[in-house]
């Protein structure tokens, strides 16, 4: 079984208090994850005991919520004003923390990197009934269709908030590995080889899309359609309790969750020249996999 996986306690965590060095931020783009027995951050008990207080019958929830701390937009929500006001409030708050935390425990992408969605996950996760490629049970590494990042890398802030369930988790193999063993067959090679054409003929608008983003995009979909790779890949089970914390580069640990409701997580992406250990991000792996520049 790989090494690479090791969920590390860190107790209740003052940021103040850890060492302000880089040592965390390398050990996560390295596809560790950091696991906090107790959230690093204050979270209030009374805003714990809303959330898990959301059930799908009173209130309309049908997905993932979402919400956009730069604008205060909230999706995937349709209960009364008041409540609406409230979790809004929630994650707001939620989303400052996260924020604070991360530039203080990762001091070297306090300055650089950008706020993405902050979400909440009401349903249980288990045996629920999605299309293929928005299964979450599968094991899949991270790539959002509306948000390419060009290389930077996609850092998640978990808290499961359930009052006595695990979130349960696989995780796969290091991402060196996993592209080394399936990257050809989803298409590295014709992806990279678009990235000419598609900069000479399209404007402004596709390019955006860096082949990086595309050949993620593809890879993502491609691991959830494998069902070798799902049911004959070397996966190890987490389970993270009631109360923990966790943080993960999701861009490159594959990842599923099996079980598990209530969890509230914070997306960060953290551009590639904030990274402290660049060439093990995946789109520097990819490159020496093809030999050619993929953003
Ligand atoms: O909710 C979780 O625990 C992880 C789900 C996931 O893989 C994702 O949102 O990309
Ligand atoms: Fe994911």
């Amino acid at each position: 079984m790989a090494t690479w996986v090791e969920v590390e306690s860190e107790g209740a965590v003052s940021p103040a208090a850890e060492p302000r060095n880089d040592q965390r931020a390398r050990e996560l783009e390295q596809g560790r994850i950091i696991f906090f027995r107790r959230p690093p951050i204050e979270f209030p008990e009374q805003d714990r005991e809303f959330l898990v207080a959301q059930r799908r019958d009173d209130s309309a929830v049908h997905k993932n919520v979402s919400y956009r701390p730069a604008t205060g937009v909230l999706r995937g929500w349709s209960g009364p004003r008041e409540t609406e006001e409230r979790l809004k409030r929630i994650l707001a708050d939620f989303s400052g923390r996260a924020k604070q935390f991360v530039s203080s425990f990762l001091p070297a992408y306090a300055e650089r990197m950008h706020l993405d969605y902050t979400s909440f996950r009401p349903l249980e996760e288990e045996g629920r009934q999605l299309p293929l490629h928005k299964r979450n049970d599968l094991l899949h590494v991270d790539a959002f269709p509306s948000r390419p990042t060009r290389g930077g890398r996609i850092l998640r802030f978990f808290i499961n908030v359930h009052t006595t369930k695990p979130r349960v988790w696989n995780v796969g193999e290091s991402f060196p590995s996993l592209a080394k063993h399936y990257a050809a067959d989803a298409g590295l090679e014709h992806i990279a080889n678009q990235q000419q054409g598609i900069r000479r003929w399209f404007a402004i608008g596709r390019a955006r899309y860096s082949a990086y983003d595309r050949f993620m995009l593809r890879f993502h979909d491609y691991l959830k359609e494998n069902s070798a790779f799902q049911t004959g890949g070397e996966k190890t089970r987490l389970d993270f309790p009631p109360g923990s914390s966790w943080l993960a580069y999701t861009d490159g640990v594959p990842h599923a969750v099996l079980s598990g409701q209530h969890a509230l997580e914070q997306t960060f992406i953290i551009p590639p020249d904030a990274l402290v250990a660049p060439q093990e991000s995946p789109i520097r792996v990819l490159e020496a996999l093809c030999g050619r520049p993929l953003a």
